[in-house]
């Protein structure tokens, strides 16, 4: 179908233009295309996956994926990050504690992958890397982003509602809480060299409610910005939920395990007082070392930038996730 070619400025990619106009240039497309009144479900969002274009170093790795633009998470009502600025600014302790560890996490291994789903669900799981790129029609959502140190993005990912996931394998009555787990392998995943991995609560894990996992918010990604997650970002999969600070969000998943109790997590294990289990972006709870009540954009564009705004409550989701803490 003629609308599945892909206009040339999309594919001019990151060494030419800036990612982020590429990005902006995209999006106009797309809602060219939603006027002329096609079906959402043929849009395609970066379809052409045998187009040989250059690809940004930082990007090394990642394949176009299709989704489908979900009109309620199209406007976070701020300007998207920087593609390039996003995946070359990122928290992965595995692979050491600064920002830069982009390089670093190349050495990930995500093909083959599996994720193994268990506990207290009636249909146990294993999926590997195709089942979680196919077998969940993917959406992209663009998402505001908070992290607990108080800087923050926009981001557009690509993935599936946790409650798709949640309807495969049929939790039973008894499971109140889940445990994600990260991938973790002494010999690749070496963590910073100060301390050594030895004296962190390695693998990192997280954790929800089961009632916040059900939340329509909740979201596996398994692409970022119309491709498959870069390595820095959690590949091949990871958690997303938007209203809470983003260490809540574990990446590189390879354990989802239903329980009928809460389970430790890496950052409440670490420092009990700093980060809490329940983790919900608040204004007007300071951490106890920083205010909670701005938060500095990392980006627009590929700049980095100083722009402080305010925090907002539940990171500005309240009308969705108001009621599982009322
Ligand atoms: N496995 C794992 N997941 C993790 C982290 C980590 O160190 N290890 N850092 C968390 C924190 S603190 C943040 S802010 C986000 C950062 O995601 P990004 O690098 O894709 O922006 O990942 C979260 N998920
Ligand atoms: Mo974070």
């Amino acid at each position: 179908m003629a609308f599945l070619h892909v206009p040339p400025t999309w594919r001019l990619s990151e060494n030419a233009v800036t990612a982020e106009s590429v990005f902006l240039n995209r999006r106009r497309f797309l809602k060219t295309m939603i006027g002329g009144g096609l079906a959402m479900a043929t849009l395609p969002l970066a379809g052409c996956q045998t187009a040989q274009a250059p690809i940004a170093e930082e990007l090394t790795g990642t394949k176009a994926l299709r989704a489908i633009a979900n009109p309620a998470f199209q406007d976070a009502g701020r300007p998207v990050t920087g593609e390039v600025l996003a995946a070359t600014y990122n928290n992965f302790y595995e692979f050491g504690s600064s920002k830069n560890i982009w390089q670093a996490a190349q050495v990930l291994p995500t093909d083959p992958w599996t994720l193994e789903v268990t506990g207290l669900v009636n249909n146990p799981k294993t999926y590997n890397l195709d089942d979680l790129l196919t077998r969940f029609p993917l959406e992209e959502r663009i998402y505001r982003f908070r992290c607990v140190e108080a800087w923050a993005m926009v981001v557009p990912w690509l993935g599936f509602p946790m409650n798709a996931l949640l309807r495969d394998v049929d939790p039973k009555s008894s499971a109140k809480f889940v445990r994600f787990t990260s991938y973790f392998d002494p010999a690749v995943t070496k963590g910073p060299s100060f301390p050594p991995a030895r004296f962190l609560p390695f693998p990192y894990t997280e954790g929800l409610r089961i009632e916040e996992m059900a939340n329509d918010l909740a979201f596996f990604a398994v692409g970022i910005y119309g491709h498959t997650l870069p390595k820095q970002h959690g590949a091949p999969i990871r958690m997303v939920i938007p209203w809470k600070y983003g260490f809540k969000g574990a990446k590189s998943l390879v354990k989802i395990e239903f329980l009928d109790t809460q389970p430790a997590t890496y950052w409440n294990t670490l420092s009990p007082n700093e980060y809490k289990f329940e983790a919900n972006v608040e204004p007007d709870v300071p951490h106890p070392r920083w205010s909670q009540a701005k938060e500095r954009l990392i980006g627009p564009g590929n700049q980095y930038s100083w722009e402080e705004v305010p925090t907002l409550l539940y990171n500005g989701y309240g009308e969705f996730v108001a009621d599982l803490y009322a």
